[in-house]
């Protein structure tokens, strides 16, 4: 801590012309003591911050008295000169630090300040940090395979993709993105893989979707997620479902579905599940199915998602376009292939996803399921490694909003 210099304010005494004045206020007014107590931001592992730098600015003078938060979070300033001062605190966390604090090892840099103070006897104050931004949303879980019915047919009207806050923030889910690739999942070796394999600069969507709301209608606390579905219904026990489905995506579960407005009302509109907005349905019937060999998934945020270029593939004699959206503006893609031998089909640059992640086979109602890295003032934090290879894990049964 600094001591305030005669200097300083020998020059301060002049500078206000009343120089005795000046001399017998500071002289005969006592100093007093003011204790300041720093906070992490919440959902930290830890309440207090130590090593934190705290300065108090004197707003008449200027003048500044710092100091550096001790175990408890405290730093006293014990020969305070009464008066107005503004608090200022910062505190750099280093990625090590920030892995026991947060789950995510990343720089962050924590700040708070208070309004004015008026200290005219021994006091105290608490200040929480803020800032650092730590985590982002990512796809917990992905039933993409399908399911067999009683009586051995096939069904995929249950499929879902869950998104989850892997943050210590609130994040909004409204104007979120979410489509699917085109190109071969390698279920045959046949096929050619997607030709715009080359281009690792861009990911490229034959559908996109997009949730709706004005910007803060659908929060997403840290440690939370939405479902968005094919249908948002109970497929166990829906007249339209399938008794055999593994997956009840009624309301309270669902959040999202997509809802392809045709004639023939051939996609159900479930009641009390938000419709997603079409943003370019590329390859669209009844719904939006996507390939229960695996379709690759991406959700991402654009300013003008329907601005977005649309591109023949290379190589292919097919008049399909697809939506080319810069790797940049993409929070999070999984590669679902075929099979374990289906590297070489990959559709998602290596920056998005480095490896894949499969099933057993189609129709196996299996899903694929982010692990859980660590667990955090109960909140969990999902391993996001950018590899799915690494990330996910193969569930028999899928755990909508839920990880038994
Ligand atoms: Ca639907
Ligand atoms: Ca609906």
């Amino acid at each position: 801590m600094k001591i305030v210099s005669i200097k300083k304010i020998t020059v301060l005494c002049v500078l206000i012309f009343t120089m005795q004045a000046c001399k017998n206020e500071y002289y005969s007014v006592g100093k007093v003591g003011y204790t300041v107590r720093v906070a992490y931001p919440e959902l930290y592992s830890q309440q207090y911050a130590t090593g934190a730098s705290v300065v108090m600015k004197n707003t008449v003078t200027n003048y500044s008295y710092t100091g550096t938060t001790n175990g408890e979070g405290e730093v006293v300033f014990s020969d305070l000169v009464p008066g107005s001062y503004q608090l200022s605190v910062s505190r750099e966390v280093k990625p090590e630090e920030a892995l026991t604090l947060t789950g995510f090892e990343e720089q962050l840099f924590l700040n708070a300040s208070s309004a004015v103070q008026k200290v005219t006897s021994d006091g105290s104050l608490e200040l929480r940090l803020q800032g650092g931004k730590v985590g982002s949303l990512v796809f917990k879980e992905i039933y993409y395979v399908g399911s067999r019915t009683p009586a051995g047919g096939t069904y995929f009207s249950d499929q879902f993709y869950e998104i989850y806050n892997n943050s210590t923030d609130t994040i909004y889910a409204d104007s979120l993105l979410i489509g699917n690739t085109g190109g071969a999942a390698g279920n045959s070796s046949s096929a050619k893989p997607y030709g715009f394999q080359t281009d690792a600069g861009n990911v490229y969507l034959q559908n996109v979707w997009m949730v709706p709301g004005n910007g803060k209608t659908y929060p997403i606390a840290p440690g939370k997620s939405i479902i968005i579905s094919q249908d948002g219904i109970n497929h166990q026990t829906d007249p339209l479902g399938n008794p055999s489905s593994p997956v009840n995506l009624g309301p309270g579960i669902s959040d999202f579905e997509s809802y392809v407005e045709r004639s023939d009302n051939r996609d159900l509109d479930a009641a009390g599940v938000d419709n997603l907005l079409p943003v370019y349905l590329g390859s669209v019937g009844f719904d939006w199915l996507t390939a229960v060999f695996g379709a690759s998934m991406v959700i991402f945020k654009h300013p003008d998602p329907s601005g977005l270029p649309l591109k023949l593939e290379p190589g292919s004699t097919s008049v399909s376009r697809y939506v080319q959206v810069p790797r940049s503006s993409v929070i999070d893609g999984v590669e679902l292939l075929a099979n374990g031998n289906a590297f070489s089909f990959k559709r998602l640059p290596v920056a998005v996803d480095a490896g894949f992640t499969f099933c057993s086979g189609t129709y196996t109602g299996q899903s694929v399921r982010r692990k859980v890295k660590t667990i955090v003032g109960g909140r969990r934090v999902l391993l996001d490694t950018n590899n799915s290879t690494a990330d996910f894990e193969v569930l028999t049964t899928p755990t909508p909003k839920n990880w038994q």
